[in-house]
């Protein structure tokens, strides 16, 4: 069709999905609407101090009323997949009983508009908005909580199981256990780390109770996947004690997920490195490995940056490094039985989030996964928040954003030239949003919303973008 555009210098196979992530309460607002109740992020926005400036999702940008306009948007562009995530509590309130259909009428209309206009929706099933009422039951530290969610999963695919062809279970668990229960600087900002472990266990058992009442309701050909923000973990020397070092982080920062999800269950060390937290004989119960080991279709990877790590040895690491680690604000750890490694920054070239930015970590992680697993992968979240600067016309020119996502491109095409098996790249964010604790300050999108008016104004990334779709790949 496209017989004026050149060939690519860096192509991307045939059917490689280009596409856009955000998630639910990112963008929808209508918190109060259709009958949503609210989630753990509603109350812990409300919570003073828990919020940078005091922000909420109750509007955010309004995606709940626009997105038609937003899908033209994308249309537009040329994406041709769109990830996003389903509210729980907008289709089932308290997290029990039966689906409300208001809720599941909002999902129908966005995916129908969608798949008008020729975009192939990922539907993600838990990007952190859990119930309130299921976090007053105890949360996922309790394993009714799996339970619960596997119901749920059961709900959304029986009403959209016609028409979303890729689903994924959760996104990010590691935050969710870890920044939910443990640093305590996302909801429901818990700062425990038995309750942390706890949480991991019964998120994972959730996705493989999930997977199993997915595969019951949704057709053949639906493809079932997981988003983890997999740590592509570096010792800062070589020496046997930052190597150990790292060994800790990949345990309870990758393995905890993907040892159980791909490998027949936790490992002896991970088990060893946090014994005296929690007593996993009594929180792994028979059955509940190969519960969480049920085969899934494709494995998606949300990459931000490296975790460069050392031996705790006195020198303390500094606020950024631990912000990129995600400890926040908190004197509270985020690595239950691993609080003392230190953290360190890849280099000084960072992101508005003091994010260091380093590509080679994207293409480490896509070939050790395909080493590892074997499975087919997706990029399902890559990007990076920069100071926009809005201009007299209201264009936003973001040459920085240009240049992150074009360096990560080119990894991903060094990773499947490696022999990485990868079919897909999801800038993170379409719009700009809600960046949960840091609230409306960090501006992920390759969309400029401005949050007065709510208009839309593609950024320079965005046109970009729209020309490497178009070309199939990098000039
Ligand atoms: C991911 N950390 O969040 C999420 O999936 C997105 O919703 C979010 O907007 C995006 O990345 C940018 O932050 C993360 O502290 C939040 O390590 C924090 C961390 C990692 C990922």
């Amino acid at each position: 069709a496209h017989t004026s555009v050149a060939a690519p210098r860096v192509a991307f196979p045939p059917g490689f999905a280009w596409g856009s992530a955000t998630a639910a309460y990112q963008i929808e607002g209508g918190a109060t609407e259709g009958g949503r109740t609210p989630s753990i992020w509603d109350t812990f926005a409300k919570t003073p101090g828990k919020v940078l400036n005091g922000d909420t999702g109750d509007v955010a940008v309004d995606h709940y009323h626009r997105f038609r306009e937003d899908v033209r948007l994308m249309a537009d562009l040329g994406l041709t997949s769109y990830r996003f995530s389903l509210s729980w509590p907008r289709i089932q309130p308290t997290g029990r009983g039966p689906a409300v259909e208001r809720g599941l009428d909002f999902y129908r209309a966005l995916v129908d508009t969608l798949l008008e206009h020729g975009i192939s929706p990922v539907a993600t099933l838990y990007h952190w908005d859990l119930p309130q009422d299921l976090e007053e039951a105890g949360g996922w530290p309790i394993r009714e909580t799996a339970y619960r969610f596997a119901e749920y999963a059961s709900l959304a695919a029986s009403a959209l199981g016609d028409r979303v062809p890729v689903w994924t279970t959760l996104n990010e668990p590691w935050c969710s256990a870890f920044l939910g229960y443990g640093s305590g600087v996302h909801a429901p900002g818990r700062t425990n780390p038995a309750d942390a472990l706890k949480a991991a266990h019964h998120l994972n058992l959730g996705h493989g109770l999930a997977v199993g009442a997915l595969r019951e309701v949704l057709p053949a050909s639906a493809k079932i996947a997981v988003s983890l923000n997999l740590h592509l973990v570096r010792p800062l020397t070589d020496t046997d004690e930052d190597r150990e070092a790292a060994r800790r982080i990949e345990a309870v920062g990758n393995r905890i997920w993907t040892g159980p999800m791909f490998k027949g269950g936790y490992d002896a060390d991970l088990k060893a490195d946090t014994a005296h937290i929690v007593d996993w004989d009594e929180l792994v119960r028979p059955g509940d490995e190969a519960e969480i080991g049920r085969p899934i279709d494709l494995l998606g990877l949300n990459y931000y940056n490296p975790t460069i790590v050392s031996a705790p040895n006195g020198e303390a690491e500094t606020a950024e490094a631990a912000r990129n680690d995600g400890h926040g604000d908190s004197e509270f750890s985020c690595w239950p039985g691993s609080e003392d490694v230190v953290f360190h920054l890849a280099n000084d070239d960072v992101t508005a989030m003091g994010w260091p930015i380093d590509a080679t970590g994207l293409t480490d992680s896509l070939v050790g996964m395909h080493n590892d697993f074997g499975l087919p992968l997706l990029v399902t979240e890559n990007g990076a928040a920069f100071e926009d600067v809005v201009g007299p016309d209201g264009e936003v020119d973001d040459p920085e954003r240009v240049r992150y996502v074009e360096l990560h491109l080119q990894a991903v095409a060094d990773a499947i030239a490696a022999g990485a098996d990868v079919r897909g790249y999801y800038v993170w964010s379409f719009l700009d949003n809600f960046e949960w604790a840091y609230g409306y300050s960090k501006r992920f999108g390759v969309v400029h919303v401005d949050y007065e008016t709510q208009q839309r104004t593609p950024k320079t990334s965005a046109r970009w973008y729209a020309e490497v779709i178009r070309r199939g790949g990098l000039a």
